[in-house]
């Protein structure tokens, strides 16, 4: 880590942190919530590392006033926070369920005390068990229904939320939920996937417009992306065969994770796909996906490696390891300068069609032990996140309107099909106590959110 101060940030940029109501929220049954595709998934056996389940999770739904102190306690000037679908339509259809919304409405309430911004994203991949048993998101009447659930949310929350998050990374959830069935609902279909792609993004631009209706706040979706490059030697797969097979695997892994969401969200339509099939695509679909939206949601974790897959592969690219970095308890790289080139790729591919940014996850995992003393310590994490943020003003230095950071997690969580083995939180979590400990990269973080700012810049001010 570079003893450089870190430079400060425009005025007005909003820090924050992120979390997601099934990875924390526990109570799966309270206030007449009904059932997920990830109670089902992380009950069946197998599916999860440790065994464990969301059931409990982090007690957030009981412990939410200490966790809002947490933030509080940070200094963060906004919380990124899902509201969990089956609470609020434990059917998937149908009138809102008001004790559920209840919890939300008490939360947001408590934020705007703390002086924080509510920041609410509608859908971080817990879909009402029914829905799925009607097909899920390869089945088109989702994305209606998804509409109409967003504006459930939006008639009791629209006043006080201050940026809505239509979906999370909408990329991840259809590669794992239904291309490789590692996450929920555990679907294995791979370019067959395409339609939970595109019902994903019908409902987003379906509850673009049933927030429009019913807020004046902005509106956002949150994807993921990954730079790619070509791992080992591009020029000998080149020389192998003469046809730059390793370029095109990269190419096509780079339609796949970074296009395909966001080009047709920013009015360009799908990019080709090999092996996609487009049926699903109707007459008008693509104008209600292309609904303007007022800032994109970057989620950012690490490069990926891409070499030419072998003959008779079913995919047109190879995943492989990108050599020489350090790795994180997840094995992923960490590779800031991966973040800057992604914020300025985004600039350069999409032009003045691209929103304000911001970046709604950033974050790692290692395996925290507090000490004898009971203190958490965790330098990686405090390097990570200092990296990370250079690369994010070096981004905003070369011109790429970047208006906030969000830190993925407050807390140490349930990391899906990973369970508890992978912590994330600046706030350690004792997951038989549920007795939370600041990091010192909580403290870390703390003293850099209340540093004073530069200089307001266009987006900002
Ligand atoms: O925990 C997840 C989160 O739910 C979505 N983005 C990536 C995080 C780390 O894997």
């Amino acid at each position: 880590m570079t003893t450089e101060p870190l430079p400060p940030f425009p005025a007005g940029f909003r820090w924050g942190v992120s979390t997601s109501a099934y990875q924390i929220e526990g109570a799966p049954t309270a206030a007449g919530r009904g059932p997920s595709i990830w109670d089902t998934f992380a009950h069946a056996p197998g599916r999860v590392a440790d065994g464990s389940t969301g059931d409990v999770a982090c007690d957030h739904w009981h412990r939410h006033a200490e966790d809002v102190a947490l933030m509080s306690g940070l200094g963060v000037s906004a919380y990124r926070f899902s509201v969990a679908w089956p609470r609020v339509q434990p059917g998937g259809t149908g009138p809102a369920n008001a004790p559920g919304l209840d919890f939300y409405d008490r939360l947001v309430d408590d934020l705007a005390a703390a002086g924080i911004d509510p920041v609410a994203t509608l859908y971080h991949w817990d879909l009402p068990q029914p829905l799925e048993d009607a097909g899920g998101w390869l089945h088109r009447d989702t994305a209606a229904r998804f509409a109409e659930y967003a504006d459930l949310v939006a008639a009791r929350l629209g006043d006080r939320v201050k940026l809505w998050i239509t979906l999370n990374e909408p990329f991840v959830h259809m590669s794992m939920g239904y291309g490789t069935g590692e996450h929920a609902p555990g679907r294995a279909l791979l370019f067959d996937a395409f339609p939970a792609a595109h019902h994903q993004l019908l409902g987003h631009g379906l509850a673009v417009a049933a927030l429009r209706a019913r807020t004046a706040s902005p509106v956002a979706i949150a994807n993921n992306y990954s730079p790619v490059s070509v791992a080992g030697d591009a020029d000998a797969d080149r020389a192998a065969d003469g046809r730059g097979d390793a370029d095109r695997a990269a190419a096509a892994y780079d339609a796949l994770h970074n296009r395909l969401f966001t080009d047709p969200l920013l009015g360009l339509g799908y990019p080709d796909l090999p092996g996609a099939n487009p049926e699903a695509v109707r007459d008008g679909d693509l104008a209600v996906i292309a609904a303007p939206i007022d800032v994109l949601g970057v989620n950012y974790y690490n490069p990926t490696g891409v070499r030419a897959p072998d003959e008779g592969s079913p995919l047109p690219f190879e995943l492989v390891e990108l050599a020489g970095y350090p790795r994180t308890a997840f094995g992923w790289p960490v590779a800031p300068d991966g973040l800057r080139e992604l914020l300025t790729g985004l600039r350069e591919r999409y032009g003045d069609r691209l929103p304000p940014i911001q970046v709604t996850e950033s974050g790692c995992a290692y395996d925290d032990v507090p000490d004898a003393e009971g203190r958490v310590h965790d330098p990686e994490r405090i390097a990570y996140l200092d990296g990370h943020l250079r690369a994010v003003r070096a981004a905003i230095d070369d011109g790429v309107d970047v208006t906030g950071y969000f830190v993925w997690s407050l807390l140490d969580n349930w990391e899906w099909a990973e369970g508890f083995t992978k912590r994330f939180g600046l706030v350690h979590v004792d997951f038989a106590t549920q007795a939370r400990t600041p990091k010192s990269s909580y403290a870390w973080f703390r003293d850099t959110v209340t540093r004073p700012a530069g200089p307001a810049s266009p987006s900002t001010e």
